[in-house]
């Protein structure tokens, strides 16, 4: 497969919807951005909810809606986070996976997250991976710093291949505790997948706050895919707030283009990431 896989990511846990009033929070808006974005050239969106106070929530019902209205109304991957916000615990952590969404992030492994701790212990990592094997629910595993390509490499030797047998993972670089967002670091991350990580490993990249630009070029540059979005940046260029998910989508589809390998369709992801319902 020769081209990018874009996911969006538009709502995050951390961003303040009164300092950034373009962020989805609500339903309506989610589902909005969801099919802007789709048309901008995203086929995966990694979805993080909000409550009536635009606070995060893994509200169950909450979740089993957008699910179901974001099928409703376009094609893309649905990827629920499992991630939460650092205040999760993990029964609900866990929970989310009742929503049934195609996909779920796993993230391989304990950070510091700015001034608090995003925890990730080994026993939650491993039952939430047997947990999606159960369900048939495609995991995209968070790496933010390398020794989690180190856990990931154990935890597929020690509990075996991910639904599908596909291995996907994703850098978070750039959080203030994880690794730097640089293309060095991209480098180190991708010549670390191709050594420790079953052969067909995909990966995609996305680059916290300023750091956005450099990690999405080393992506490309490194024959990954592209991860975007208002959780990760809300800057679109020096004094420019974003104006919307899809306009940062648009961006990386117009890079992924010019690297000559164009954003690809839902229908072709699903084949990539060999999703149940693939043809
Ligand atoms: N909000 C972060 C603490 C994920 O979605 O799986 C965790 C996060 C990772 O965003
Ligand atoms: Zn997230």
């Amino acid at each position: 497969m020769s081209g990018t896989l874009i996911t969006v990511a538009p709502t995050g846990a951390e961003v303040d919807k009164g300092e950034v009033p373009a962020l989805p929070v609500t339903l309506d808006e989610l589902v909005a951005t969801a099919v802007a974005c789709e048309r901008a050239g995203a086929s995966i969106i990694h979805v993080h909810l909000r409550d009536d106070d635009a606070k995060p929530t893994l509200d169950p019902v909450r979740l089993r809606d957008a699910v179901a209205a974001l099928r409703d109304t376009t094609d893309l991957i649905v990827q629920l986070s499992t991630g939460g916000s650092v205040r999760d615990g993990e029964a609900a952590r866990l929970a989310v996976l009742d929503a049934e969404p195609d996909m779920a992030s796993c993230t391989m492994g304990t950070v510091n997250f700015g001034p608090d701790v995003f925890t990730n212990r080994w026993d939650f990592i491993t039952e939430l991976h047997a947990r999606m094997i159960d369900r048939a629910v495609v995991p995209e595993y968070e790496l933010f710093d390398l020794g989690h390509v180190a856990s990931l490499a154990r935890l597929l030797d020690q509990h075996g291949l991910p639904f599908g047998e596909h291995v996907h993972v994703d850098f978070v670089l750039g959080v203030p505790g994880g690794a730097a967002g640089d293309a060095s670091t991209v480098t180190a991350f991708a010549e670390a997948v191709r050594r420790y990580l079953p052969e067909g490993t995909t990966f995609s990249a996305t680059g916290i706050g300023r750091t956005t630009l450099p990690v999405m070029y080393a992506s490309l540059a490194h024959g990954g895919h592209l991860r975007v979005g208002m959780e990760d940046t809300v800057s679109f260029a020096r004094r420019q707030p974003v104006k919307g998910n899809d306009q940062l989508v648009a961006r990386a589809a117009a890079a992924a283009e010019l690297a000559q390998r164009p954003a690809i369709s839902t229908v072709e992801a699903r084949k990539l990431l060999r999703m149940r319902d693939a043809d």
